[in-house]
């Protein structure tokens, strides 16, 4: 995997509102929620405002004029404003909270079902991590977008403007001075915010280099000090590290810079208003309370200021990360149900291949005009060199991809008129490295059929072969198989799909076997258990060992994207071409085999001491 690979993108596209109309589409549906949240906003900035406003007819019409019926008055008005202030505070961020949730929840559900939507070409040109990082990463930053975001910026907003109000309400020239400052302290501030957030992202990305440079280190240590590579990997990890450093130190610097940046701005905002209070105050225009209220107002929007320079700056990795997360959203699958796709009820029938040619990404094709007729109920074996097209004969039958030219059809039907939800769920797989999901091995199997009884289970279980291996576990059924099956043998895997596939009851059952020898016990019992699901259902079956091949109806020799041999094994021995060079190299190759890790073994052994 690149070091970088959660390496964030800057924003490309132009801002013409396309995201921005998607993302209040994803907040359309909770509408209610945002304007409760939005009024309970206004509501806090606004009575914000009016504190320091009744902090200044506390001072001029109460406390100056020794007024103290005013006084009362303004302190009960005071008491009420709280009270109504501290309901609105705890409905905002109660409503901010429940906002985030059911935002994150939808774009989970939505990325959740596209992805099980998207073709298996999709997944073998994305790597994994890149997905993650969308479903992770890229979600929580746009769930923050549309609440704290929001909360920030809406908050920020309405204090400058309420605030402001007021000033011009007091005294229209003092409110001009601050005016005048305002978009200065922004502009710098955003700036900041712009430079310090560049260099935390510099450090992230340099971070992941080395926490890469630190795993291929640890992992690699054998081959390194083999090679005596220390020295170089040390100088090539310090000058990551130092810039590192350098980035962090410049971080700092810039975190420092900003603070007192904004207050010697508003510093001269300050002294403007105290330099003008001097010429006129005392005067009817200007009292002690309009003063104080005015540096109170001054320094209140300061935090606005600075919040919206942030909601600012992060925006653009927040608009980065929807952006992602829609693109992801409008890849199209490019297998899906054509309209009026039909489910046949079954797909029992014959199966024939029809000038079938496929290639993958590039255009060389590894399937090539292929025809063949497979009849109901028949096992066929393929058998091949590597690299042949076994695999990929299967994933265009179970419609993994569908055919570049020429046609599958089962039973009459072309099989791109049927639902993929039909041929799909009727196709029985064992994948070469069979795939468990973390749960117990009764869940595994029961991914097979979901309303299985336990019963039905244990008993497709003792069909597929799995069932003595399995009480002879200490939980038995209820035994953990770790993620992705870890604490399982290759073999007990395929014992375990084998008896998911057994439980699911296909009219179709395929099986890619696995090459990785496993002992002849498990072997055995692998047997029995394609001997039982293969009983009168069509079978197709990669086999690489000759007690399979040997059951099969046909053998079928797959060599370049074509069939270059077929017949029952004794035809194709007689034949003493492909296959039988193919059938005699397994068992010489068995011995030179053994004979090639024993010696590797040997070369080995100084490195591991
Ligand atoms: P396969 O169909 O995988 O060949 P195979 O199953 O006969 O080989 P093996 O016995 O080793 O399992 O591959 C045929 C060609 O297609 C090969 O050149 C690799 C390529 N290929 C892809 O490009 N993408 C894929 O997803 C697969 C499965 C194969
Ligand atoms: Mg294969």
């Amino acid at each position: 995997m690149p070091s970088d690979f959660y390496e964030e993108e800057e924003f490309q596209g132009q801002l013409n509102g396309n995201v921005f109309k998607r993302i209040g589409g994803l907040m359309r549906p909770h509408w209610r929620w945002v304007t409760g949240f939005l009024i309970a906003v206004i509501l806090v900035s606004i009575l914000d405002a009016y504190f320091t406003y009744l902090s200044k007819q506390i001072i001029d019409e109460g406390i100056l004029a020794g007024d103290t019926a005013a006084l009362q008055r303004i302190l009960i008005q005071y008491g009420t404003m709280i009270i109504i202030q501290a309901v609105a505070v705890f409905a905002f961020v109660y409503l901010v909270g429940v906002l985030g949730e059911k935002v994150r929840y939808d774009m989970r559900q939505m990325l959740f079902n596209h992805l099980q939507k998207l073709s298996l070409s999709y997944y073998s040109r994305t790597p994994v991590g890149w997905i993650m990082s969308r479903v992770t990463n890229d979600t929580e930053r746009v769930a923050d977008l549309v609440t704290w975001g929001l909360l920030d910026s809406t908050w920020g907003v309405i204090n400058i403007i309420t605030a402001m109000g007021f000033m011009f309400a007091i005294n229209w020239q003092l409110a001009l001075i601050v005016l005048a400052v305002l978009p200065i302290l922004l502009y710098v501030a955003y700036e900041f915010r712009k430079r310090i957030l560049d260099q935390f992202r510099k450090v992230r990305k340099v971070n992941s280099k080395i926490t890469a440079s630190y795993n291929e280190n640890i992992s690699g240590v054998r081959v390194i000090k083999a090679l005596g590579r220390e020295d170089e990997n040390l100088n090539e990890f310090k000058v990551l590290s130092s810039d590192m450093r350098r980035f962090g130190y410049r971080a700092a610097w810039l975190s420092a810079l900003f603070l007192p940046s904004v207050q010697i701005i508003s510093a001269f905002a300050l002294g403007g208003i105290i330099w003008y209070s001097g010429a006129h105050v005392g005067t009817a225009l200007l009292t002690v309370g309009s003063i104080q209220a005015f540096v109170s107002y001054m320094t209140s929007i300061l935090w606005p200021i600075q919040d919206l320079a942030r909601v600012f700056a992060e925006m653009q990795r927040s608009l980065a990360s929807a952006e992602r997360i829609f693109s992801l959203v409008d890849t199209p699958p490019e297998i899906k149900d054509k309209p009026g796709a039909i489910d046949p009820g079954t797909i029992q029938g014959d199966i024939h291949f029809e000038h079938l040619s496929f290639w993958y990404e590039d255009e060389m094709p590894v399937i090539k005009d292929l025809n063949l007729t497979i009849r109901r109920g028949e096992t066929i074996a393929l058998v091949g060199s590597t690299g042949g097209g076994k695999t990929t004969i299967v994933n265009l039958l179970c419609r993994f991809y569908e055919p570049k030219r020429g046609r599958i059809l089962i039973g009459n039907h072309d099989y791109t008129d049927l639902s993929l939800q039909s041929i799909q769920s009727r196709i029985g797989v064992v994948l070469q490295t069979p795939h468990l999901f973390s749960g117990t091995i009764r869940d595994n199997i029961a991914y097979g059929r979901l309303n299985a009884t336990p019963e039905e289970i244990e008993r497709a279980a003792r069909l597929a072969g799995a069932h003595r291996f399995i009480s002879n576990l200490e939980k038995g059924y209820d035994e953990e198989v770790g993620e992705g099956g870890v604490l399982l043998s290759v073999g007990q895997k395929q014992l375990i799909s084998l008896a998911r596939a057994v439980l699911s009851d296909p009219e179709i059952f395929i099986m890619d076997e696995a090459t990785s020898s496993v002992d002849t016990l498990t072997e055995a019992a692998i047997q029995k258990g394609m001997d039982a699901i293969m009983r009168g259902r069509t079978s197709i079956i990669i086999a690489h060992r000759l007690s399979t091949i040997k059951r099969a109806s046909r053998i079928l020799v797959i060599e370049d994207g074509q069939i270059a041999e077929m017949g029952t094994h004794a035809e194709l021995l007689k034949l003493k071409g492909k296959y039988y060079n193919l059938y005699t190299r397994q068992f010489r190759f068995e011995r030179e085999d053994a004979y090639d890790v024993f010696k590797d073994a040997a070369a080995a052994q100084p490195l591991e001491g």
